[in-house]
């Protein structure tokens, strides 16, 4: 009788602990530091998410785990559950994540909450799952502009030679061979290489040029808009799964709202962020020769790259969806 008692006791006790330390951990990633547009998404999603059940998220951040592709394998592992990761490079794994950047899509905000927002979108969240993500929202990088330590770049022809970053992302090495840079794939951030002149160029929203200070070690800024560039908001999709269904819908609805609450933020701040730009002396081309990167790329539709039979059909949904 003693014995059961104990042990009774011992039981409850366990569960008791249990379910006070019985929340839900998410270790969410995100490669950028505090006051980056990934981290605001994250940072948002944390205080819902912890506001109504029981989660407690981890956001790992600044580059702690790795670059982004890093982050991908991750999650892809399930060592860490969720992440805010620019969509760049998904399509190394996704090929058809390569639609949104494809270059001058989106001519506003308002056509890409509608496209992304709308079916179009929402189908590509759908097309991760058979990578093993659970694609939850649409969070916002921005529209990519160029800088570089060499010249003012005007037109497309000023663009020869130029040692440029990219992401590491299939479509941003080829956009940039054929706008006719000399691309190289690797991973966020890439100060060092930039001050050591490793590479001339790189091309990021006007936030991270700040957040950054890439200013310091890069001279010229040319707002080139050539690529609208989102975070797409991932889970594991097994992970995600495995949740009752009420807690996938707080998981759900809590990243939607965080990813809303963050686009407004980096609408809000972009002109603030050119005006410091402005003012910490980098020298800005505010209306650059924009056709002559349009020609230059006019035919990339039909390359390669958007040749599978899914991307191309996803790429012509969101066509159809910015000419409604
Ligand atoms: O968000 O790698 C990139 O250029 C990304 O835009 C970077 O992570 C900043």
């Amino acid at each position: 009788m003693r014995h059961r008692t104990v042990f009774l006791l011992l039981a409850l006790s366990l569960a008791w602990a249990g379910s006070a330390a019985g929340k839900t951990v998410i270790k969410l990633g995100v490669v950028t530091i505090p006051g980056s547009a990934q981290n605001i998404c994250a940072e948002k999603f944390k205080e819902i998410v912890e506001a109504r059940g029981d989660f407690e998220v981890k956001i790992f951040h600044s580059a702690s785990l790795g670059t982004e592709s890093e982050l991908l394998q991750q999650i892809r592992m399930n060592s860490i559950q969720m992440g805010v990761i620019t969509d760049g490079p998904f399509d190394t794994m996704v090929p058809e994540a390569r639609v949104i950047s494809y270059p001058f899509l989106f001519d506003s905000f308002e056509s890409v909450d509608r496209v992304l927002d709308g079916p179009a979108g929402q189908e590509l969240l759908l097309r991760l799952e058979r990578a093993g993500f659970k694609g939850l929202a649409f969070s916002e990088n921005g529209f990519r502009n160029l800088t570089n330590s060499k010249r003012p770049i005007h037109s497309a022809q000023d663009l020869a030679g130029l040692k440029i970053r990219v992401m590491e992302s299939i479509l941003h090495k080829e956009l940039w061979r054929l706008l006719g840079a000399n691309p190289t794939p690797m991973g966020w951030p890439i100060y060092t290489e930039l001050q050591q002149g490793t590479i001339d160029a790189q091309e990021n929203p006007l936030s991270v040029i700040y957040n950054y200070r890439l200013f310091e070690v890069q001279k010229y800024l040319s707002l080139s808009s050539h690529v609208y560039s989102s975070h797409i908001d991932v889970a594991n999709l097994q992970w995600f799964q495995g949740l009752p269904e009420p807690d996938r819908e707080v998981v759900l609805r809590s990243m939607r709202e965080a990813a809303q609450f963050q686009r407004a933020w980096s609408r809000r701040n972009e002109a603030d962020f050119l005006r410091k730009l402005k003012d910490e002396g980098m020298v800005v081309d505010e209306h650059p020769d924009l056709e002559s990167f349009r020609s230059r790329v006019q035919n990339l539709k039909d390359l390669e790259i958007y040749s599978g039979k899914e991307t191309q059909d996803l790429l012509q949904k969101f066509f159809g969806a910015i000419r409604k």
